[in-house]
């Protein structure tokens, strides 16, 4: 019983080693029961509240700040309801975003990081860590296919930011003059990525001054992948417009599709035309690891920097987001500031090793010692082994699809990734004819079934609209937690609930 212990009787307070052994007893206790929950398929993936029922307090779990100091049996208390209001996405039934899964390994890596709590930007703070980023990113850029001689890269928060450390780095490397003078001693430059390709490029564009309007937007076939000749003619038109391109951005694994643009055409265009090639596989760089599946990424040791986030389809923990760039020195000529009173160069070791300065940030979690233990626990051939196992789920669950008249396909083919894409057909449109009336009706099918799945629990899906494509459910597989069986459960539920 911990209603009489305080914040202060806990470590550093003088005898406060046993209080504290058993505080974190507790604790640990229920963060194990949330781990077992997560896994059971009995436990539900959400117990859903309006932001105004959490926000008024359900049960007693307040939000509220307090002035005067509450128990440690309150905190407790807090903490499991905590777990109780979030949403478990270790669940074998999440299937709503690209990150999904609770690794153990992972996990246990996470607790150690956060109990180091230290900073990634100097060797002196951070040595072991500093160095376990320097062989990930080694080994990563070797499994791209780059040279012993090339690669160079970061862990940063999330593929946005690695996208905007590529066309940062593709701005300084043929403007290097940008970093003193700024975009006003540069001429109008163009980037170019596909009409699938995440939103980030264009963040990217508008954060870094160029402007989200010099983002040509390339066109796309059918199944999502950028269409070559679409590419070099947009080249071909900024340069008769007198603009300058210098960067394309090509998908390894569109956040929707899963579509692989054709990375050798891309590479053979920017070759020619002396462009930046960027890979963003954020989503698809997880498939090197599989000798099954790599082959959808043949062309991507031509980039000249690459997303590549293991906290998507290698399952590793939030965050674990790479920037890897094929030319050395380019990210510390690009960002160091030599701020004095951090990276002082007289220190005693190889200050080289203060990579801090290399990045945009200044303090840096430390994302890479998850992965590393990950990488320990399964070996490379583990993490092929899990992302074979989330594409064969993708095929069953398009194999089922095919079959059944309730479900329609919104690709015919197969799905290159783990993504699967398709409408649920209640029975009032499934005789309906092709139109904008159906259109209308269909549109409003997935966000009322998600409600109703959202409010009983028990599974997750997204959906979106895309392009001239009216609102589909995307069921993506990320987490080797999840079964055949579950996808099957997924499709009763949504029938069930859509059925009207
Ligand atoms: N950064 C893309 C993540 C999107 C998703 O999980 O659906």
């Amino acid at each position: 019983d911990f209603s009489c212990i305080y914040n202060k009787d806990l470590l550093p307070a003088l005898s406060g080693e046993d209080t504290t052994k058993d505080f974190f007893q507790e604790l640990v206790n229920i963060l194990l029961s949330y781990v077992c929950k997560s896994f059971r398929r009995s436990s539900k993936v959400l117990d859903f509240h309006h932001p105004h029922q959490l926000r008024e307090g359900l049960e007693g779990f307040s939000l509220e700040l307090p002035d005067q100091p509450e128990n440690l049996e309150q905190l407790l208390v807090d903490c499991r309801d905590t777990l109780k209001y979030g949403v478990k996405t270790g669940h074998p039934r999440f299937f709503n975003q690209l990150s999904s899964g609770l690794d153990v390994i992972g996990l246990a890596g996470e607790w150690l990081t956060s109990t180091a709590n230290t900073n990634m930007f100097t060797y002196e703070v951070s040595p072991v860590f500093i160095l376990m980023e320097e062989v990930l990113l080694r080994k990563m850029q070797e499994i791209v296919g780059w040279s012993e001689e090339e690669g160079d890269g970061v862990f940063c928060p999330g593929g946005t930011m690695s996208n905007l450390y590529s066309v940062l780095l593709a701005r300084y490397h043929f403007f290097p003059e940008v970093k003193t003078k700024g975009m006003t001693a540069l001429p109008r430059l163009i980037l170019f990525t596909s009409a699938h390709s995440h939103y980030s490029v264009k963040k990217s564009a508008a954060v870094l001054g160029i402007g989200s309007e010099n983002v040509v937007v390339v066109k796309c076939n059918d199944r999502g992948k950028m269409i070559p000749a679409e590419l070099e003619s947009s080249i071909i038109t900024a340069k008769d417009q007198g603009c300058v391109p210098f960067y394309v951005n090509a998908t390894a694994g569109t956040t929707v599709y899963g579509a692989f643009d054709p990375l050798n055409a891309i590479a053979d265009i920017c070759e020619s035309h002396g462009l930046w090639l960027h890979v963003d596989a954020a989503w698809g760089g997880g498939l090197l690891m599989s000798k099954r599946h790599r082959v959808k990424l043949q062309g991507i040791e031509r980039a000249w920097s690459v997303t590549w986030n293991p906290h998507k389809m290698m399952g590793a923990p939030l965050q674990c987001s790479a920037i890897l760039v094929k030319k050395r020195g380019l990210l510390k000529d690009c960002n160091q500031m030599c701020a004095e009173y951090l990276f002082q160069t007289d220190k005693h070791y190889d200050t080289s090793y203060d990579t801090g300065d290399k990045t945009i940030q200044c303090g840096r979690h430390v994302d890479v010692f998850k992965l590393w233990l990950m990488w320990k626990a399964k070996g490379s051939e583990g993490f092929g082994s899990q992302v074979n196992k989330c594409l064969e789920n993708a095929e069953h669950l398009f194999d089922k699809l095919k079959q059944r008249p309730d479900f329609e396909l919104v690709f015919k083919s197969k799905p290159e990734h783990s993504n699967v894409c398709f409408w649920y057909i209640p029975p009032s449109l499934r005789n309906m004819p092709p139109g904008p009336e159906r259109n209308r009706r269909l549109h409003e099918v997935a966000p009322k079934i998600k409600a109703k799945m959202m409010e009983q629990g028990m599974a997750m899906i997204g959906y979106q609209p895309l392009g001239d494509k009216v609102n589909f459910f995307r069921c993506v597989f990320s987490n080797p937690a999840t079964q055949t069986e579950d996808v099957d459960y997924l499709l009763e539920e949504i029938a069930s609930l859509g059925h009207d």
